[in-house]
C-alpha cells in the first residue's frame, strides 16, 4: 500500500491550528511536526516553551482559544500566591499550565533532550503525532528594537510588542543542529509535502528555516513545499507580524511573504481577500490556491489542510 507522509513546520498560535487540522487527516505515522523553539527562556527556574505547547495543548484539545497559548479551564492560585511573594507576574502561567512547566524543567535537569521530554509530554497528553522540537539545542529569539535588543518573551509579553522592531538574532542557531529526525522525515521516498503552517515569518518560521542546512534541504526536497499565508488581506490573523513588517519598512501583502520563501516554495495558499494578488505570485513560478485561510472553527481547519494535502498532490502530478 502506497503510503504518503507528511511534515509541517509551524510556530504558535495559527500554525497550531492547521497542524489540528492535518493531524484530523493525516494518521499519526503519516505526519510530523517541526515546532519553534526559539520562544523558549528560563523563567523563575522553569524551562518553558511556548510554541511546543500551544501545539501539544491544541492538539490534546487543551489549548485556550481566546489567548491562543496556554490552558483551558485554567485556575490561578500559583500566580496569586507568586504576587503576595513578590514574584515576577508579567508573564501568567495557569495552574495546570505550571505542572507541564515544572515536569519539563525537571526531566530536562535530568539530562533528557528537549524532544524526549516533549515526545513523553506529549503522548501524557494522548498525543500520537509525531512533534519535533526544531533542535534540542538551545536557539533563544532576540528581538532588536530602537530600545536596544530584547529576549523574545520581554518583547512579547513584557512589552506586548510595542517597541519598534529593527531587526531579529536567533542566538546559539549557528551552533544548533536540526532536529535530527528533521532529515530523516525530508529523505523519506514516501514524503508526499512539506507545508508551512501560516505563522509569524519573522520570529516562528525563521528560526527553523535558519537552522544550519535546513533551508538547502527543503530547496533540494523532491516534495513539494507549500505554505499558507499569514496574511490576509494585509494584516495578521494575531500577533505582531503585520506592524513587525511596517517597521521593517516591509509590504505587508501576502506577495511578500511568497517571495520571502521562494527560493524553496512550490505552492502558495492566498486567502480569497487576496485573490488579486494571484497572477503576481504565479508569475513566481509558484502555483497558487485562493481559498478561505482564516480559521475560525474545527472544519475551517480540516478544510485547510485538505487544500494543503489536495495542493500537494496537484503539483506532484505535474512535476
Ligand atoms: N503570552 C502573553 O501575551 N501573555 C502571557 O502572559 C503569556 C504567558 C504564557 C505562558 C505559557 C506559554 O506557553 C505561553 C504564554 N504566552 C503568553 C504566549 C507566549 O508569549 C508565546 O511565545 C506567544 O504565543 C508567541 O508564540
Amino acid at each position: 500500500m502506497n503510503t504518503s507522509c507528511f511534515l509541517a513546520l509551524t510556530g504558535g498560535i495559527g500554525g497550531a491550528k492547521l497542524a489540528l487540522g492535518l493531524s484530523q487527516l493525516l494518521s499519526a505515522d503519516d505526519l510530523a511536526l517541526i515546532v519553534n523553539t526559539g520562544d523558549d527562556f528560563q523563567h523563575l527556574g522553569l524551562h518553558i516553551s511556548p510554541d511546543i505547547d500551544t501545539l501539544v495543548y491544541t492538539l490534546a484539545g487543551l489549548n485556550n482559544p481566546e489567548t491562543g497559548w496556554g490552558r483551558s479551564d485554567e485556575t490561578w492560585h500559583f500566580m496569586q500566591a507568586l504576587g503576595t511573594l513578590g514574584g515576577e507576574t508579567w508573564f501568567s502561567l495557569g495552574d495546570r499550565d505550571l505542572a507541564m512547566n515544572v515536569e519539563r524543567s525537571y526531566r530536562l535537569r535530568a539530562g533528557q533532550t528537549l524532544s524526549q521530554v516533549t515526545a513523553a509530554l506529549a503522548t501524557a497528553l494522548g498525543i500520537r503525532h509525531t512533534i519535533l522540537p526544531m533542535s534540542d539545542d538551545p536557539v533563544h529569539t532576540r528581538v532588536l528594537t530602537a530600545q536596544g535588543p530584547m529576549d523574545f518573551q520581554h518583547y512579547f509579553v513584557r512589552e506586548k510588542c510595542a517597541p519598534a522592531v529593527t531587526g531579529f538574532e536567533f542566538e546559539g542557531i549557528d551552533r544548533a543542529r536540526p532536529h535530527p529526525d528533521i532529515e530523516a522525515w525530508l529523505t523519506r521516498p514516501d514524503l508526499a509535502g512539506v507545508f508551512l503552517c501560516p505563522s509569524n515569518p519573522f520570529v516562528s518560521v525563521d528560526p527553523i528555516l535558519s537552522l544550519p542546512g535546513l533551508r538547502e534541504q527543503l530547496r533540494t526536497c523532491p516534495a513539494p513545499i507549500i505554505a499558507v499565508s499569514p496574511v490576509v488581506g494585509g494584516a495578521a490573523i494575531k500577533g505582531p507580524t503585520v506592524k513587525m513588517m511596517q517597521e521593517l519598512s516591509l509590504p505587508n501583502s501576502a506577495s511578500w511573504v511568497a517571495e520571502y520563501y521562494r527560493d524553496f516554495l512550490d505552492g502558495f495558499i492566498l486567502d480569497t481577500a487576496d485573490q488579486a494578488l494571484r497572477p503576481e505570485i504565479e508569475n513566481m513560478g509558484l502555483t497558487v490556491e485562493v481559498k478561505n485561510t482564516v480559521m475560525v472553527s474545527l472544519e475551517d481547519r480540516v478544510q485547510l489542510a485538505r487544500t494543503c494535502l489536495e495542493m500537494a498532490h496537484k503539483i506532484k502530478a505535474v512535476s
